[in-house]
């Protein structure tokens, strides 16, 4: 069978080289001397004189207060900026905040002007308001060189933010090659859109990161660090072409956009975000036969990254779009995220609700990777869930576009490798539509040209929906030449509520063994293979896995206790399961994403003449209050919080432990009750408190 859904992928460098018109200030001045460091005030209140910036006299722009700070000798920035609640705008073309004389510098809302000591942001809240006019915040770099350059910004919200049109990237928040720190930060309403075109012009302009832009150079790449932020509402937008033009512009991350970055996300929330590509009605669409009007990454982008660390990450409900032409309608890649060319992890995390959608045209354009579209790239996923996203695939006069992977589809480009590792993962819900004439792809996951490892994967009640029958309701595993196929390993996992045979290999893969499947409620065969694929079945099994509580709206997962998965896998090595259990519990490991067990999972930390403790409560016990034992070493005292044991409500899942010994040893357990009964423990930990405080604490899993 034809699999037309190949078609140039490679494309996808085109689009990133344009992106480089960056406008950087070019300010000749020595290099930093980070010596000194000051505060600046600025207030509503306040006012924009020349003697403004202290606590009694604030300035009340943050511009201002940028001024303020620069060392004199330097001409760097060199302090702290503090904002106290209130809105902030400022009548500039480029940035409420236009951060462009390198140094250090921090950014810091949430302060009431009678209290200039504590940043309480969601009492003060600290608005940076764009105006729909301008970016929030603009950094800028012209060395390129992210060491000169170290920026914070904390404790601000961001809204409706506008990129300029002439580096239409960023429309809250840019960064060009500063090292960023974003801590306690929103980013919302704000919009990255690329220029109309009106006449033909193959370089139609692009929008990327309708909330945040984070770039850096090739052989210089920039780091971000980004907690508790909240990237919600943006849209990049590519722009429009005419009738007689050959395509709309780009857009790439409706949310976030990063390229040669290192990137480490915790506590992000990227929700509700949009990439949608520009249209050329009446044109053609396509730009030297490979280029369309692509929607890349409604909620995250991320190209060239030598790493990317994303922590309890949640991808909700973003949509990548492709423009609408004449002939050929635009790709929608990644609804969640889109990741090419780049090295990095999700743990976790929850990809949940996003869309890819084809723009419409004679041909219809595509949707691939609703949840994650990986290409080239070495991802590892680990504890995280792919719910319920869908790729669209729209109808066309001549042809409609194809739908594949509606959780995640893989796919290499030339010269690049491609991996997924992915343990402790749970993709269902998710659901791929083609449009006329086609056939919808991989339900949940689309595997093309790439080395695939899943193990301790759960993949459910995933759908194919179109006009023509679909292949692979769970997922497809293809090759597209003889020297380029999926390939790996599928291992003690389940496969469960597919219509239709779950899984379907054509005959250029590479060797592909799936072994310890726990297959339930779909249609037969387990595999279907062209002939000659050298895919090999091992082990299989079938019975009911007993989910909590599958499907819409809770997707529920977990296993019960009479669960067919219970102590069934074969050589697993997965030390944890989803919810950070200890595998194997009982005699063996469980097949799927969960261990059915009663461990309380307990992260620790020590801090001087303590420990600081936290768990979670495991699936299904209906706790009703906890137990924290603790025995000692000889002559060791008890803690301030009381001999052992220490009882706690249900809804107390922390205790720091503090006035231990120092030098003796502790051995912990939390242990959940129900009712006066044991319902479920930790595993003991033996801690040692530090004869000498340290500065660093030490964490230990
Ligand atoms: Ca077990
Ligand atoms: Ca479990």
């Amino acid at each position: 069978m034809k699999l037309a859904s190949f078609r140039s992928y490679q494309r996808w460098f085109l689009s990133l080289l344009v992106l480089f018109s960056i406008a950087g200030a070019t300010v000749l001045l020595p290099s930093p001397a980070l010596a000194s460091s000051s505060v600046a005030y600025v207030a509503p209140s306040g006012a924009d004189t020349p003697a403004c910036g202290s606590a009694s006299q604030p300035c009340r722009s943050i511009e201002a207060g940028l001024e303020r700070i620069v060392n004199p000798a330097t001409g760097r920035y060199a302090g702290e900026v503090r904002l106290a609640a209130g809105t902030y705008t400022y009548p500039s073309n480029r940035a409420v905040a236009f951060i462009w004389r390198r140094g250090v510098v921090t950014i810091r809302g949430g302060y009431a002007s009678s209290d200039w000591n504590t940043s309480n942001p969601a009492v003060n809240v600290t608005i940076i308001d764009g105006e729909n006019v301008r970016r929030g915040i603009w950094m800028t770099n012209s060395t390129f060189d992210p060491a000169q350059c170290l920026v914070t910004i904390e404790g601000v919200t961001v809204t409706r933010g506008r990129a300029r049109s002439d580096d239409p990237s960023g429309g809250g928040v840019l960064n060009d090659s500063c090292t960023l720190t974003m801590r306690n930060v929103t980013i919302t309403d704000s919009v990255a859109r690329g220029q109309d075109n009106t006449n033909a012009n193959p370089a139609t302009s692009p929008g990327s990161g309708g909330g945040l832009s984070v770039r850096g150079v090739p052989n210089n790449p920039v780091v971000a660090r980004l907690e508790n932020v909240i990237i919600r509402g943006n849209q990049a937008i590519g722009g429009n072409d005419g009738a007689t033009a050959q395509r709309g512009g780009i857009a790439s991350g409706g949310g976030f956009f990063a390229i040669h970055a290192r990137v480490h996300a915790s506590n992000l929330l990227v929700e509700n975000n949009v990439a949608r590509a520009g249209d050329a009605p009446g044109s053609p669409g396509v730009t030297g036969g490979i280029q369309f009007a692509d929607g890349l990454g409604g909620g995250v982008f991320f190209a060239l990254m030598p790493s990317f660390e994303l922590k309890n990450v949640q991808v909700l409900n973003n949509l990548a779009e492709g423009g609408d032409a004449g002939a050929q309608g635009g790709l929608g890649l990644g609804g969640g995220i889109k990741i090419e060319l780049s090295t990095g992890s999700i743990t976790d995390s929850i990809i949940r609700g996003n869309s890819a959608k084809g723009g419409s045209g004679a041909n219809g354009g595509a949707g691939h990777g609703g949840g994650l579209f990986s290409t080239g790239s070495n991802v590892t996923l680990e504890r995280v869930q792919v719910l319920q996203n869908s790729v669209q695939g729209v109808n066309g006069s001549t042809i409609g576009g194809n739908g594949g992977g509606g959780g995640i589809y893989l796919i290499t480009t030339p010269g690049a490798g491609s991996t997924l590792t992915a343990s402790n993962v749970v993709i269902a819900g998710n659901s791929a539509q083609g449009g006329n004439g086609t056939m919808p792809t991989g339900g949940g996951l689309d595997c093309a040209d790439t080395q695939l490892t899943l193990r301790h994967a759960t993949i459910a009640d995933n759908v194919l929906q179109g006009p023509g029958a679909g292949i692979g309701s769970a997922m497809r595993l293809v090759g597209t030449s003889s020297s380029a196929g999926c390939g790996g390993e599928i291992s003690n996992s389940i496969i469960a509520g597919h219509a239709g045979s779950p899984i379907y290999a054509n005959n250029q893969v590479k060797p592909i063994t799936i072994r310890r499947i726990l297959f339930f409620n779909n249609g037969s065969p387990n595999v279907t293979t062209e002939s000659g694929a050298p895919v090999s079945e091992q082990n299989s099994f079938s019975g009911n896995p007993q989910f909590v509580s599958p499907g819409a709206p809770n997707f529920d997962y977990h296993i019960q206790p009479g669960s067919a998965a219970i102590n069934q896998a074969i050589d697993s090595t997965t030390s944890r399961d989803i919810d950070g259990q200890t595998r194997p519990a009982g005699a063996a490991s469980d097949v799927g994403a969960d261990e059915y067990s009663t461990e309380i999972p307990l992260t620790f930390a020590l801090i001087p003449r303590g420990m600081a403790l936290s768990w979670q409560a495991p699936p299904l016990l209906n706790i009703t209050g906890y137990r924290v034992e603790y025995s000692k070493s000889a002559g060791a005292g008890d803690a301030i919080q009381g001999a052992s044991p220490v009882t706690l409500p249900a809804s107390t899942t922390a205790l720091t432990l503090s006035g231990l010994t120092r030098g003796a040893t502790y051995t912990i357990v939390v242990v959940g009750l129900n009712g006066g009964n044991e319902a479920g423990r930790s595993q003991e930990v033996t801690l040692t408190i530090w004869q000498y405080e340290v500065s660093l604490p030490l964490v230990v899993r």
